[in-house]
């Protein structure tokens, strides 16, 4: 690759500036540019051809054709990166065993991917260590964990909290008996330090079963948590994760809370 000087690496110079601080590329004698050498005006302003030299630039070599497509070929790949990045968001799905977490990323799976035969959905079985999915919407790219609700699993769930953008709780509303059951685990979640500040989509599922619990029903029962969500976004949404009701508003809440929490930014990969 052609280049035009080297620089020290000053910790603040930016980042496109650190791709003309490698070593020169060995070139015959007749490729290489004439070499200029730096005169001094003062004690601490380096000038070349009149030009201050920037701090920073430890021996120059004279500016030439090669500087110009050094130059270009930065910006041309910098666009590159721009357009052809994803930004990645890891989300957890958390909740009691056989809320539907499974069938909900099944779901998801279906509905984002195109291309992607999912498993018949009546056939997935409960949970056991951890199901993981991903998908795109627009530039985000989001990388679900779902993770074991058993009550021996749920001490896991707190060593991916720092690493998580997001969090989808499940709840089955069908089942009142275990409704204190989930809140309590709701709660211990959302009072976990690691995780202050990110979005929580709380999924009110198997909302298709007749004699569900109804929103209204759910947001009672989890009332005295609302004080513990903190300063975070936080939505109830009906879903059927069988259906797909609620599938897609659920993801897209998601998407816009986590583009927005400058709190937890993604990790940025080019596209594959
Ligand atoms: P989990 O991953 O949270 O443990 P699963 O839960 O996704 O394995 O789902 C547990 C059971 O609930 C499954 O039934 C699944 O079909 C059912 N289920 C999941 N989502 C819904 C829903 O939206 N509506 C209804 N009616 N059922 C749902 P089985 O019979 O295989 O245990």
């Amino acid at each position: 690759m052609p280049y035009f000087f080297w620089l020290e690496r000053p910790t603040t110079a930016p980042r496109f500036l650190h791709r003309v601080a490698t070593n020169p590329p060995e070139l015959p004698p007749q490729l290489l540019p004439s070499t200029g050498s730096a005169s001094f005006v003062g004690a601490d302003k380096p000038t070349v051809g009149g030009l201050v030299v920037p701090a920073g630039i430890r021996s120059f070599q004279k500016a030439s054709p090669f500087s110009k497509r050094s130059r270009m070929y930065t910006l041309l790949s910098g666009l590159y990166k721009y357009m052809f990045r994803r930004d990645e968001y890891c989300i957890l799905i958390l909740g009691l065993d056989n809320a539907g977490k499974t069938t909900f990323l099944e779901q998801t799976k279906t509905r984002f991917n195109k291309n992607y035969k999912g498993m018949s959905l009546s056939k997935i079985t409960t949970t056991v260590g951890l199901n993981i999915g991903t998908i795109d919407v627009g530039k985000a790219r989001l990388m679900f964990w779902d993770l074991g609700g058993q009550e021996e699993l749920q001490s896991l769930w707190d060593k991916y909290y720092a690493e998580s953008h997001g969090v989808i709780y499940v709840i089955d509303s069908t089942d009142e008996e275990r409704l204190s059951e989930t809140k309590r685990a709701f709660e211990k979640m959302i009072t976990s330090e690691a995780l202050e500040g990110v979005p929580i989509l709380v999924l009110a599922n198997k909302q298709d079963v007749e004699t569900c619990l109804s929103i209204p029903d759910i947001k009672t029962a989890f009332s005295d948590c609302i004080n513990k969500i903190g300063k975070r976004d936080c939505l109830t949404q009906a879903c059927s994760a069988l259906t797909g009701k609620g599938v897609n508003e659920g993801i897209e809440w998601m998407v816009k809370c986590v583009v927005r929490n400058i709190h937890r930014p993604p990790r940025q990969k080019d596209i594959t």
